[in-house]
């Protein structure tokens, strides 16, 4: 029913058909936390001694690919940092033994798995997961800020392993004595401690690299030629960009225990119900409230730059979100726990196969969230983050239908252009069939 997500679970691991994140060139595995080629890895490292220093004779948005990344050092440094390349990464050097044995297992075993589904998939659903490049003006508008149509693996790929998860009944844990933790609370801490780690290894950016890029403002003439786009360009440019940051949301699922041991049909359906309210939920840490701007296309935006969407009302409505969530102040590790809640919360799903299954890993990714709010002393934000959830709600399915307009005016735009993950996510099928026809 839904052959691309099928296919990322399939395929994901693929690393070396991934290319380079900074220039879109051959990859050759993951260094300083994000899969590039030798030029950037060993441009990073380069960058890193004290006496560089570089500045951008530009606009300091430069493009960076293949051929263009030599031209300036300034915004390929940028683009290092902003997709998440780390300095402190630099003192470490290479992955560990144990991150290079497991991302290979890895691969291999895909490998493996690939030459079995061959008969199961047509080459036409491989293609919309590694589309082949160059084609006109969509794969520049797509290749801008993500050259690579899959998400970031990060060096360590333990989450992936298709191990056991045996997780113990919700009656141990109040049988616990505060000097002896039982099974139960042994495994909510182990069971927090991934979640915290598979966010780390998925948040797309880094918190305080947003941070520092908070300087980065449109200025005035790039807002105006953002508003000047048409509808359709507009549009198209968002659902890129939103499915780049979905990719990893895609990531971080599978890297949280449990979820893998989900049936299919359980997985997709808990990813296209939440992926986007993670996305929303991880939109405030990308948000500055001093100045109510979010970071896109490599800068800082306010509302208006989104002018020729024609759907400001729900544009708004998603930056007050954000805007809310950030008074909140939640820590990464809220954060983390917080989004594997809103992902794992739809229990009441009617479209589960396995609904016990998703309720139990939902009871104790709720008890890990509780436990470390009350460890924080602020279980007092927990009503308010329920009303958040069911804000999201209404954010998602106000989404759907402004989609569903906007596809009624231009059904082909959406059909040629936009990327397929997107319109598998977000539209149903019966009404792609319909305009296809
Ligand atoms: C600006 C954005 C919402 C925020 C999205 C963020 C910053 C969220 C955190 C991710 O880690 C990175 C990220 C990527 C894409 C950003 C979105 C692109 C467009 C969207 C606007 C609010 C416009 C949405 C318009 C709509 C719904 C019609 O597509």
């Amino acid at each position: 029913i839904l052959p691309l997500l099928t296919c990322i679970f399939v395929f994901a691991a693929q690393i070396e058909v991934i290319p380079c994140k900074i220039c879109g060139d051959k990859s050759s595995g993951v260094h300083y936390g994000v899969i590039t080629c030798e030029g950037c890895k060993g441009f990073f490292r380069r960058s890193q001694q004290s006496s560089v220093s570089y500045s951008c004779s530009r606009q300091k948005n430069c493009q960076i690919d293949r051929t263009s990344r030599n031209r300036c050092q300034h915004c390929r440094l940028q683009k290092c940092v902003a997709l998440g390349m780390s300095r402190d990464a630099v003192k470490f050097g290479r992955m560990s033994k144990r991150q290079r044995d497991s991302l290979f297992a890895e691969v291999e075993k895909h490998k493996q798995q690939q030459k079995q589904q061959q008969h199961q998939h047509s080459p036409g659903e491989a293609e919309a997961l590694f589309p082949k490049e160059g084609k006109g003006k969509t794969e520049g508008i797509r290749n801008r800020y993500c050259p690579s149509q899959t998400r970031q693996p990060s060096p360590d790929q333990s989450g992936l392993d298709m191990k056991e998860i045996r997780l113990p009944s919700v009656v141990d844990f109040y049988i616990s004595s505060p000097e002896q933790p039982n099974t139960m609370e042994l495994e909510i801490n182990k069971l927090t401690a991934n979640i915290f780690k598979s966010h780390r290894e998925t948040c797309q950016f880094r918190v305080e690299e947003l941070q520092a890029l908070q300087w980065k403002q449109f200025t005035r003439e790039e807002v105006m030629v953002y508003q000047c786009k048409s509808i359709e360009e507009m549009w198209e440019r968002c659902a890129c960009r939103l499915t780049d940051a979905i990719q990893y949301v895609v990531e971080f699922a599978k890297r949280i225990d449990g979820f893998m041991e989900f049936c299919q049909n359980d997985q997709i359906v808990l990813l296209k119900a939440g992926s986007l309210e993670v996305v929303l939920v991880r939109m405030s840490r990308a948000f500055n409230q001093e100045n109510n701007t979010v970071f896109f296309e490599g800068k800082y935006a306010g509302t208006e730059i989104f002018k020729s969407l024609g759907c400001m009302d729900l544009v708004t409505s998603m930056f007050d979100f954000a805007k809310s969530l950030c008074t909140l102040h939640l820590s990464e590790e809220e954060v983390a726990l917080f989004t594997a809640l809103v992902l794992i919360n739809s229990g009441n799903n009617s479209w589960l196969q396995e609904k016990a299954k998703v309720e139990r890993l939902h009871t104790h990714v709720d008890m890990a969230f509780k436990r470390i709010l009350l460890r924080n002393r602020r279980d007092g934000l927990l009503s308010k983050l329920f009303q958040k959830m069911a804000v999201l709600k209404l954010l998602c399915a106000q989404h759907i239908e402004k989609l569903r307009a906007f596809r009624q005016l231009y059904p082909l735009i959406v059909h040629s252009l936009f990327p397929p993950l997107y319109k598998e996510l977000f539209t149903c099928d019966t009404d792609l069939q319909t305009v296809i026809e």
